[in-house]
């Protein structure tokens, strides 16, 4: 019998898309303006994941640099035919709706062609592309149809469908409006299904907050028209006590031993009304049951945490995938070359308040979480931060004479300052349960910034974990902690990161 943890995969890791290769399943993610984009995790039991590699790896496949906060790769819809993957995407406020295709899910992939109107003019528009072939091999992409541009920007217009030409990568006709959900704000993450005969096409609606759902609708052909479900949503959390919230944004799969299984987005909110994610949405799962009357049913997303995990890099080989940085590639922002045994970030007169930051970080994976690096700051000013985007982090850095904690909220700043005038030391960021007065808590956590000098840790301050939250942040990324660097050069000789979920 099959284990299904949750969350599936730790850290921000929305809009899942999963598809199965015989004994192994793949799983695509957004990563919006982080690089390498759309990460690939691998499984061959659905109970451990690997991360295998990225899609976007090389400059160009995605245009992420100048993306606004949250813009990038939303959204992915991995799918296998013939001995290759295609995975579709919106490179949102980038390129558009891109398709990629692999014969090695672990990369390279190709550079990404647009799919275009029917006219060549521009690409298809909408977000939450679907790829899907019908049984003469035609190609269906099947998309969410929110405008990102032009004069009908954040106009919605339901869930489209065109039929492309794959090899020319573009629209065979005119799209067509299919069936949209039950009346839910923002139908979108349409997925097509054929099972025993029938299509079936299920989306996400209520928008990713506390009112997401999944709902369903079947008709004869991938075309429609389509009939709804008589017991949507599938599956949602909203009005629920659930320690999982927002579920919604699924993509289904035959999973081990024949059990379907549905992939889907959600948050793990905490404070005393669950208010606060400070993790961004992750992958959850959950499993399906098709009924006699050929519905589907899934059932309600049960919190099952892994063990804690503890991370310890030195730097004296190649970085791990799990790495990443700003809309830039991690090789771009540091190298392990310039100091052996060493990570060397060089300053280029950014801070983190900018959009293309020197950070390269891992993406927050527990609620309760510590990190530790030791740095080098002779030669510049640096440190370690835990980043939600340019306008919400918190760090703790050294250099120029002195160490700084410092937490950055909105427009608001404020700032702890020591005299450091050594080279070396270490630094530390702590996510800890807040402490409860009469049970009740009143954030998710509480960040706890200190450095350790010449062997004594000095706590430089304390702050409140909720406004690094997917609520407060507003960013559809999540927590990721990294190291920094905003004058000279800083290096880095060690990273320790622990937590767990309890
Ligand atoms: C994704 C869409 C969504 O494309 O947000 O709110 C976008 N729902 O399904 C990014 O996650």
């Amino acid at each position: 019998m099959t284990t299904l943890h949750n969350p599936l995969v730790n850290g921000f890791h929305p809009d899942p898309s999963v598809v199965r290769v015989g004994d192994e399943w793949f799983l695509a993610t957004s990563s919006f303006e982080y690089l390498p984009g759309i990460p690939i995790h691998r499984s061959r039991d659905f109970e451990t994941w690997e991360l295998i590699g990225h899609v976007a790896t090389r400059p160009g496949q995605l245009a992420v640099e100048d993306v606004p906060t949250a813009g990038g790769a939303w959204a992915p819809t991995i799918r296998h035919r013939d001995g290759v993957f295609h995975l579709v995407i919106t490179d949102a406020m980038g390129r558009g709706t891109l398709h990629f295709t692999a014969t090695d899910p672990a990369g390279l992939w190709s550079d990404g062609d647009l799919i275009l109107k029917q006219d060549g003019s521009s690409p298809i528009d909408g977000i939450d592309p679907d790829i899907a072939w019908d049984d003469e091999g035609n190609v269906y992409i099947t998309y969410s149809g929110l405008i990102l541009s032009g004069d009908q920007l954040g106009q919605h217009l339901g869930i489209q469908q065109v039929k492309v030409d794959l090899d020319r990568h573009i629209a065979l006709e005119e799209p067509r409006s299919l069936w949209s959900g039950t009346g839910g704000q923002f139908p979108e993450a349409p997925h097509l299904y054929e099972v025993g005969g029938r299509w079936y096409l299920m989306i996400a609606e209520g928008g990713t907050e506390r009112g997401h759902g999944i709902s369903i609708a079947r008709g004869d052909g991938p075309e429609g028209p389509f009939e709804t479900a008589p017991h949507n949503p599938l599956v949602s959390a909203r009005s629920t006590i659930r320690p999982i919230q927002n579920t919604g944004h699924g993509d289904l799969v035959p999973g081990p031993d024949g059990q379907w299984l549905c992939v889907l987005l959600g948050v793990r909110p905490r404070s005393g009304t669950r208010a606060f994610s400070a993790l961004g949405r992750e992958t959850f799962v959950t499993p399906v049951r098709w009924e006699d009357d050929g519905w589907p049913a899934i059932d309600p997303v049960l919190l099952n945490p892994r063990p804690g995990t503890r991370t310890e890099v030195s730097f004296d080989e190649p970085l791990d995938a799990e790495w990443i940085a700003v809309r830039a590639l991690p090789s771009a922002v540091a190298d392990l070359g310039s100091r052996p045994g060493w990570l060397t970030l060089h300053a280029d007169g950014t801070t983190l308040d900018d959009p293309r930051p020197v950070f390269v970080g891992r993406r927050q994976e527990h609620l309760t979480n510590s990190a530790t690096v030791h740095v080098d700051v002779s030669d510049g000013a640096g440190g370690l931060a835990v980043r939600y985007d340019e306008r919400f982090h918190v760090e703790v850095e050294a250099g120029a004479g002195s160490v700084t904690a410092r937490a950055v909220v909105g427009g608001l700043v404020q700032e702890w300052t020591l005299p450091f005038a050594g080279a070396e030391l270490d630094l530390h960021i702590d996510s800890r349960k807040p402490a409860s007065s009469a049970g009740f808590v009143t954030t998710s956590d509480v960040f706890h910034l200190a450095a350790t000098i010449d062997g004594e840790r000095v706590e430089l301050a304390e702050v409140d974990g909720r406004f690094l939250a997917s609520e407060t942040a507003e960013s559809f990324t999540g927590r990721v902690i990294g190291v920094y660097a905003v004058a000279g050069r800083i290096a880095v000789h060690s990273w320790v990161a622990e937590g767990d979920d309890d």
